[in-house]
C-alpha cells in the first residue's frame, strides 16, 4: 500500500457543503497531506470522507473521517463549520450563531499543536478569525481567514472578460472585509506593469457596476441554489497548499495588521509559518474612507465578542 503523507490537513465542518468542497479540492489538487474530514454530525463526516476517498485515485488512505483531537494535532486546520446565510441575509448576521460554534470547536481541538495553522472560512470570517486566534491560543501569524481571496478572484475574472488579459496577469484586490464593507483597490490595481485604470478597455467601464456585480455574486448564487461552495473550496485548498509548501504566495486574506490593530482582509504572503509578510497597499482618499469603515465595522463586532 502507498504510504500516507506525513503532513495532515483537517477540515472541521467537512460534513457540510463548503467543507466537502474544500476536502475534495485538496485531493483534486494533490496537496501533499492526509485529509481528515471532521464534523459534529459523525455520519455526515463519514459519508463525505468515503465519497471523497473515491476521488483519490492512486492515493488510498489519503482521506478519512477524523476526530477533533486528531484535528488539533494537524499541520493545517481549516474551519468551515457553522450556520450559513439565508437568501438576502448579510454574512454579519451569522455572528451570534457562529461565535458559539467556533468557541466550542477551539475547545474540542485542545491541545492544539503549537506549529498548527488555522484557516477560518466560516462567516463572518474577519471577526471569527479574531475569535479563533484568541480562543485557540496560537500566535496571530498562525491564524488566518480566507477573507476576500474569493471576491478578488471574482473581480479578476470579471476584469479578464473586459480586458482580454488572463486573470493571473491582473493584480487587483477586493479589500477590507469579506462582507458588505468590502471595497475594490482600484488605485493599486495593475495590468502588465501599468495602472489597470489606464487600460483602454477600462475607460468605457462603470466601476461601480463591476463592484456591485462582485459584491452581490454570493447573494445571487444563494438565491439560485441555496449556498456557495465550489469557489471557496478551491480558494481554501490553495491557501492550505501555500501553508504546506511554503510558497510565499500573496493572497488578500484575513490577517492581523499591526498598524490597523485588527484582523481584516488585506494582502499577505503565506508560507509555512502562516503570515510571512503583510503589505502596505497604496489607496486614494476615497479608498481610505472605505478602509476606515471596514476596520470600524470589524472592530465594533470584535469588541462585543471578546
Ligand atoms: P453547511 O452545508 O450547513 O455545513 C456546515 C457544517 O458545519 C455542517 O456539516 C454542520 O454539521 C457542521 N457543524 C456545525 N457545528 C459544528 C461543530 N460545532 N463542529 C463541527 N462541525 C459543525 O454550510 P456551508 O458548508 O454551506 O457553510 C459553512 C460556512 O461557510 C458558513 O458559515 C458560510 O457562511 C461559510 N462560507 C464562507 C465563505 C467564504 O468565502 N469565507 C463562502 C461560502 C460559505
Amino acid at each position: 500500500m502507498a504510504s500516507v503523507p506525513k503532513q495532515r490537513v483537517s477540515v472541521i465542518g467537512g460534513g457540510g457543503n463548503v467543507g466537502a468542497a474544500t476536502a475534495f479540492s485538496l485531493i483534486a489538487k494533490g496537496v501533499p497531506a492526509e485529509v481528515l474530514v471532521v464534523d459534529v454530525v459523525d455520519k455526515a463526516a463519514e459519508g463525505q470522507a468515503l465519497d471523497i476517498s473515491d476521488a483519490a485515485f492512486m492515493m488510498p488512505g489519503i482521506c478519512r473521517k477524523g476526530t477533533f483531537k486528531e484535528a488539533g494535532q494537524s499541520d493545517v486546520i481549516i474551519v468551515t463549520a457553522g450556520a450559513r446565510q439565508q437568501p438576502n441575509e448579510p454574512r454579519s448576521a451569522l455572528i451570534d450563531r457562529n461565535y458559539k460554534i467556533i468557541k466550542s470547536i477551539m475547545d474540542s481541538l485542545q491541545p492544539i499543536k503549537q506549529t498548527a495553522k488555522i484557516l477560518m472560512v466560516s462567516n463572518p470570517v474577519d471577526v471569527l478569525t479574531d475569535i479563533a486566534q484568541k480562543t485557540s491560543g496560537l500566535p496571530r501569524n498562525q491564524v488566518i481567514g480566507s477573507g476576500t481571496y474569493l471576491d478578488s478572484g471574482r473581480l479578476r475574472n470579471a476584469l479578464s472578460e473586459i480586458t482580454g488579459v488572463s486573470p493571473t496577469s491582473i493584480h487587483a484586490y477586493m479589500l477590507g472585509e469579506h462582507g458588505d464593507n468590502q471595497f475594490t483597490g482600484w488605485s493599486s490595481a495593475r495590468i502588465g506593469g501599468r495602472p489597470l485604470l489606464e487600460h483602454p478597455k477600462m475607460k468605457e467601464i462603470d466601476l461601480d457596476k463591476i463592484y456591485e456585480q462582485i459584491q452581490r455574486k454570493a447573494y445571487v448564487i444563494i438565491e439560485a441554489k441555496g449556498s456557495t461552495y465550489y469557489g471557496i473550496g478551491i480558494c481554501a485548498a490553495t491557501i492550505a497548499e501555500a501553508l504546506l509548501n511554503n510558497t510565499n504566495q500573496v493572497f488578500p486574506i484575513v490577517n492581523y495588521v499591526e498598524k490597523f490593530g485588527c484582523y481584516l482582509s488585506w494582502p499577505a504572503a503565506i508560507g509555512c509559518d502562516g503570515v510571512e509578510q503583510s503589505f502596505d497597499v497604496k489607496l486614494d482618499s476615497e479608498e481610505c474612507k472605505k478602509l476606515d469603515s471596514a476596520i470600524n465595522a470589524i472592530k465594533e463586532v470584535c469588541s462585543k465578542y471578546n
